[in-house]
Order: C-alpha cells, then structure tokens, then sequence
C-alpha cells in the first residue's frame, strides 16, 4: 500500500467569481480519489504580482494524498481546466491557479514540476494563508520579508 503524503496546495483566482472558483476548488479536491483531511485556509484578497487584472482571491489547502506528485498535479489541472482555465500567456489573469507548494518533504526538479514551489517563500498570499493552517512552516524571517505586499483576509 502507498503512503500517504501532506501535501500544500496555493489556490488563485482573479477572473469570472474568485470566492466562488476557490471554495469549489477546495470541494473538488476533497472529492478526489486517494485525497483525503482537506483543511483550507481563509481567503485573502491580494494586488497581482508578475500578473494583471482585477485583485485575486488566494487561499492554501492542506491535505493528505496516496497519490504520487505527478498524479496529483494531473488531477489539479483537471479541476482547473474544468473551472474555464486559459493560458493566453505566462501570469495572466485567471478563472483558477492550483499550484502544488509542498509534496511532503520531497524535491522535485523535472520539466513539468518543480517542488518545493520555487516562487512560494517570495509572496505574501501564499505565506500568510499558509502559516495560518501550518505555523510550523512559515517562520517571523519568511514572514518579514514578505511584509510590503498588500494581502488581507476577507472570508474565514
Ligand atoms: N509546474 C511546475 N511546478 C509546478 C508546481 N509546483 N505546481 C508547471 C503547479 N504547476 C507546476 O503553470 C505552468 C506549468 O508549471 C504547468 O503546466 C506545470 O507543469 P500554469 O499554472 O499553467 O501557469 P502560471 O500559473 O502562469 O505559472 P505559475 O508558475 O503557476 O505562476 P506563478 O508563479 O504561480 O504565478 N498574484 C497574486 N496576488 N495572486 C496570485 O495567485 N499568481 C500568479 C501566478 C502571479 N501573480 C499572482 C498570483
Ligand atoms: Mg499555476
């Protein structure tokens, strides 16, 4: 039998309704097969970084998978293809960004994944949803340098 692995997941959205698309999201996840104790953060409104459009909504989600890295990125892209996602380029605005911050203690560097998520330590809509369901992650220092950027909680 597989193991089964904590994992982090980021979630965005900026277009179509945000709240709506995140808190699905969350619901799509928990109904995966081989997902299971799905914990979500608050959601947080943040201003676009490296991005465009209207403000996002960001959330972080902690679960426990038997799946491998690779299948569950597969399933996420799934519910983000089924969410109405386009890539017209890079950082564009989006109806659902799921993003797979931590897979375990695993380091994954390969053409379709990298993991730890690369970005994640940078920006403040990922950390303050994250120390908020996992403080043990997310220290003062991490916390500090992310402290200019506009991030506050709209629905617990
Ligand atoms: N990929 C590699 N590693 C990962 C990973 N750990 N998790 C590959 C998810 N995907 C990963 O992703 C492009 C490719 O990255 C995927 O096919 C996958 O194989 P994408 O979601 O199609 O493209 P993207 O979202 O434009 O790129 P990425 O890398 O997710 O962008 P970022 O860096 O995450 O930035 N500002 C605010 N306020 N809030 C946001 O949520 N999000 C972004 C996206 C920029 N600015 C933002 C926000
Ligand atoms: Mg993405």
């Amino acid at each position: 039998m597989r193991e089964w692995v904590t994992v982090f997941v980021g979630i965005g959205a900026n277009l179509g309704e945000p709240c709506a698309a995140v808190l699905n999201a969350v619901q799509e996840m928990a109904g995966l097969d081989g997902v299971a104790a799905v914990r979500r953060s608050s959601l947080y409104a943040s201003t676009p970084i490296e991005s465009s459009g209207p403000d996002y909504v960001n959330a972080v989600v902690e679960l426990k998978t038997s799946l491998t890295a690779l299948e569950l990125l597969a399933q996420l892209q799934a519910i983000e293809s089924k969410a109405g996602r386009e890539r017209p380029y890079r950082n564009a605005p989006r109806t659902l960004d799921l993003d797979l911050l931590l897979f375990g203690d695993s380091v994954i560097q390969s053409a379709t994944l990298t993991v730890p998520h690369p970005r994640m330590w940078e920006r403040a809509f990922v950390l303050l949803p994250l120390v908020e369901i996992a403080p043990e992650i997310v220290g003062a220092t991490a916390l500090a340098q992310v402290q200019g950027q506009t991030v506050h909680r709209i629905v617990s």
